[in-house]
C-alpha cells in the first residue's frame, strides 16, 4: 500500500515537471497563425459596385468597371490604421466577373477599359498589403450567375482553374475564402434561369481544397463550415459568449456535412469536447451592406458599435473580418476612412496599459513547484504561448492579484495557450469588496482570447478568477483594461424618409390590420408579423414619393422577402406594378433594403408582395416586418 502511494506521487511529481498533455481537438500550425491575425477586412470591389447593387445578376457588362481614381494602397491604409492586420480581396463574386485578367473566362477585366484592359485588381492588392505589412487572401465565389456552364461538370474545372491562378500568381495567402451562397438565379450566358446545384457534391470539395492545400499550405479555408475557420452563423460579425473554437458537424437531411449543406445551429456556441478545431470568423461590413451604395454614406459604423462587435468576435475567440466597400471612385469614401482610424486608436488607447502589470500575481497552485516554466509571471509577458500552468490533478484554480491602490477597469482579459487545446470549461471573477469577495462576472470558452466586458467600471484592489476545467488548468494571459468613453457618436437616422402620422397597415378588402402598426412604428424592435403575403399601406391621401425602404425583422431571417414586387392603387382594389426584384443575401444579412423607383410616383396605397420568402423551420411563410419607410 505504502509502496504504491509512493510510487504514485512519484509517477506525479514527474508529470508535473513537464508541459501538461494537450487536450482535445487541437489547433494546426496554420490555424495557429490565423488566430494571431484576429482583425482583417474583407473587399468588395466588382462592377456590382458600378451597378449599385449587393449581388450583381452576372450581366453586367464589363465597360463599367471603370474606377476613376483606384487606389489600392488608401484602402490597404485605412485598413490597417483600424489596426487590421491582414486583408482578403473579393477577386470574384456571384457575378462571375474576374477582376484579374484570367484565362479561365472572358467575362473579366481585360475587357474593362480600366487602364485599357491591362489592369489587375489583385494584384494591385496584393502590392499594397504587401507595402503596408498586412497579410493578403483571396475570395473567389463558387456561385457564379455569368457563367454559361454554372451547374455543369464543366464549370469545377473552371473554378479549380481560377483557383489555380489565384493560388500561384499572387504570393503567399493567408487565407482562401469560401462563400456559401450557391446556386439560383442568374445569367449565365443569357439563358437567365435558376441553376440548382447540389452543394454536398457540385464542388467536390474534397478535392478542390486539395489543390488549396497543395499550393497554399498557409491558407486557411474558410468557409460555412471551415476547413480552418467557421461562419458564426450571421453577418453581424458577433459571435455568442459560449463559443467553442472546437465544434462537431451535422449535414442536412443525413447528408454529410459540407459548405451550404450544414445544420448551423451550432456554428455560434461551436462543441465543448468536438472533433474538429474550427474556430469563428465573425463577418460583418462597415456599412449596412458589403458593396458601396451613396445612400449608406452615413451609415458607416461608428467606434461603439465596432467595438461591440470586436468584443464579441475578438472577444469570443474568434476573429473580426470587416467589410470594406469602395465607391466607384476606388476608393474608401471619407466616412469610412475616419471610421477605420478612430476605431483604430480607441483600440490602441484601450488596450495601452494592462493593469495587472502593476499587480502582485499570487496563484493558488503551480504546477511542479517550477516557476520559470509555469509561474504566474508568464501569465503578464504578451506572449500566448507561454503559460501558468497547474499540477495535473488540480481541474480547480485561482489567481489572485493584488494591488497597492485600488484600480479602475472594465475589461478583463484572459487567453488559454491554445497549442494545449481549450482546456478551461468556465471562469468566476471576483472583487474583494467592503470584506468579502463579490462575483462580478463569469464566462466560458476561454480559448484564444476571452475579452469579459462589464456593465460599469469595478474598482478593487483584490480580484481573484477562479477556473474550471475537466485537466489541468493552462493559462496564458491575463488583462484588465479600462474602455475610454466614446463621446460625440450620433445615430444616423434614415434621411429622406417620409413622416407617418396618419399612415394604417390595411389588408386586401380596406380594413385596419391592428398590429400592422408594428411596421411603422418608428421601431426597428417591434415586428408585424402576417400569414399574408403582403403589407399594405394606407396613406390617408395621395402621397408623391420615390422609393421604399424595407427592414425585416431582425432576429432571425425567417419572414424576410427574397423576391419582391412593389405596387401601387388609388382605391386599394386596382392595383399597378412600378417595380420588382431581389433583395440579395437577406438571409445572410438583413439590412435595410431600399427600392428606389425610376421616377417618383404618387398613389394613396402601397403594396409590397412576396414573391419569394425565406421560411421558417416548419416552412411556414409568415411575412415579418420590422419597418416600412417611404422615401420623398
Ligand atoms: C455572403 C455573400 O453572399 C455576400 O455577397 C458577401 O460576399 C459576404 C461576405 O458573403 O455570403
Amino acid at each position: 500500500m505504502i509502496y504504491v502511494a509512493v510510487f504514485m506521487s512519484a509517477a506525479s511529481f514527474s508529470q508535473n515537471q513537464i508541459a501538461p498533455k494537450p487536450y482535445g481537438a487541437l489547433p494546426s500550425p496554420r490555424q495557429l497563425k490565423w488566430q494571431e491575425t484576429e482583425m482583417y477586412c474583407i473587399i468588395h470591389f466588382t462592377p456590382t459596385t458600378f451597378q449599385n447593387l449587393e449581388w450583381g445578376y452576372g450581366d453586367a457588362n464589363p465597360s463599367i468597371f471603370n474606377p476613376s481614381n483606384f487606389s489600392a494602397q488608401q484602402i490597404v491604409d485605412a485598413a490597417k490604421s483600424g489596426g487590421f492586420m491582414g486583408i482578403v480581396y473579393v477577386a470574384k463574386h456571384h457575378d462571375g466577373f474576374a477582376l484579374w485578367p484570367t484565362k479561365t473566362t472572358s467575362y473579366n477585366i481585360s475587357k474593362s477599359p480600366w487602364k485599357n484592359g491591362k489592369g489587375d485588381i489583385v494584384k494591385e492588392f496584393q502590392i499594397a498589403a504587401k507595402k503596408a505589412g498586412l497579410k493578403f487572401g483571396i475570395y473567389c465565389s463558387p456561385w457564379d450567375r455569368h457563367n454559361p456552364v454554372y451547374g455543369t461538370p464543366e464549370y469545377l474545372t473552371v473554378y479549380r482553374n481560377q483557383l489555380k491562378e489565384l493560388y500561384t500568381q499572387y504570393g503567399d495567402l493567408f487565407m482562401s475564402w469560401h462563400d456559401g451562397a450557391n446556386g439560383g438565379d442568374g445569367f449565365y450566358g443569357g439563358k437567365k434561369e435558376k441553376r440548382k446545384v447540389d452543394q454536398t457534391t457540385y464542388y467536390d470539395w474534397k478535392n478542390t481544397w486539395e489543390i488549396t492545400r497543395k499550393l497554399q499550405p498557409n491558407a486557411s479555408i474558410f468557409s460555412d463550415i471551415g476547413l480552418d475557420v467557421r461562419w458564426v452563423g450571421n453577418e453581424r460579425g458577433e459571435g455568442p459568449e459560449t463559443s467553442w473554437s472546437t465544434i462537431d458537424l451535422q449535414g442536412i437531411d443525413g447528408k454529410p456535412a459540407m459548405p451550404g449543406s450544414t445544420q448551423n445551429f451550432n456554428l455560434g456556441t461551436g462543441t465543448r469536447g468536438g472533433k474538429h478545431w474550427i474556430p469563428f470568423e465573425g463577418d460583418v461590413a462597415l456599412r449596412p451592406g458589403w458593396f458601396y451604395h451613396p445612400e449608406e454614406d452615413s451609415k458607416v459604423k461608428k467606434t461603439a458599435e465596432l467595438f461591440n462587435i470586436y468584443c464579441s468576435s475578438v472577444g469570443h475567440g474568434g476573429a473580426l473580418d470587416l467589410g470594406l466597400s469602395p465607391t466607384k471612385e476606388g476608393r474608401l469614401h471619407p466616412n469610412d476612412v475616419k471610421a477605420l482610424a478612430s476605431f483604430g486608436s480607441f483600440l490602441k488607447e484601450t488596450f495601452a496599459h494592462n493593469l495587472v502589470k502593476e499587480a502582485t500575481i499570487s496563484v493558488s497552485n503551480l504546477r511542479g513547484n517550477l516557476q520559470k516554466e509555469f509561474g504566474p509571471a508568464n501569465l503578464i509577458d504578451d506572449d500566448r504561448y507561454s503559460y501558468w500552468a497547474t499540477d495535473d490533478q488540480v481541474h480547480q484554480a485561482s489567481v489572485t492579484l493584488s494591488f497597492k491602490e485600488p484600480v479602475l477597469f472594465s475589461l478583463i482579459q484572459l487567453r488559454e495557450n491554445i497549442k494545449l487545446g481549450q482546456r478551461i470549461d468556465s471562469v468566476v471573477v471576483e472583487a474583494f469588496m467592503n470584506n468579502e469577495w463579490v462575483k462580478i462576472a463569469k464566462a466560458t470558452s476561454i480559448g484564444a482570447n476571452k475579452i469579459i466586458r462589464l456593465t460599469e467600471p469595478q474598482k478593487t484592489s483584490q480580484l481573484r478568477i477562479q477556473i474550471y476545467a475537466p485537466v489541468s488548468i493552462v493559462l496564458s494571459e491575463t488583462g484588465l483594461y479600462l474602455e475610454p468613453k466614446i463621446v460625440n457618436e450620433s445615430q444616423a437616422k434614415e434621411e429622406n424618409a417620409l413622416d407617418k402620422y396618419g399612415w394604417r397597415v390595411i389588408n386586401e378588402n380596406g380594413s385596419t390590420v391592428e398590429d400592422g402598426f408594428y411596421a411603422i412604428d418608428q421601431n426597428e424592435t417591434t415586428v408585424y408579423s402576417t400569414t399574408q403575403n403582403s403589407i399594405i399601406l394606407d396613406f390617408g391621401s395621395e402621397l408623391t414619393f420615390s422609393g421604399l425602404g424595407y427592414l425585416p425583422a431582425q432576429d432571425k431571417s425567417f419572414g424576410a422577402i427574397e423576391k419582391y414586387e412593389l405596387l401601387i392603387s388609388a382605391d386599394a382594389k386596382h392595383w399597378t406594378s412600378v417595380k420588382s426584384g431581389e433583395f440579395s443575401n437577406i438571409r445572410s444579412n438583413p439590412i435595410l433594403q431600399r427600392i428606389i423607383l425610376d421616377k417618383a410616383t404618387s398613389a394613396r396605397y402601397v403594396k409590397l408582395t412576396a414573391l419569394q420568402a425565406v421560411s421558417d423551420e416548419l416552412g411556414k411563410p409568415n411575412l415579418r416586418f420590422a419597418e416600412i419607410n417611404v422615401y420623398r
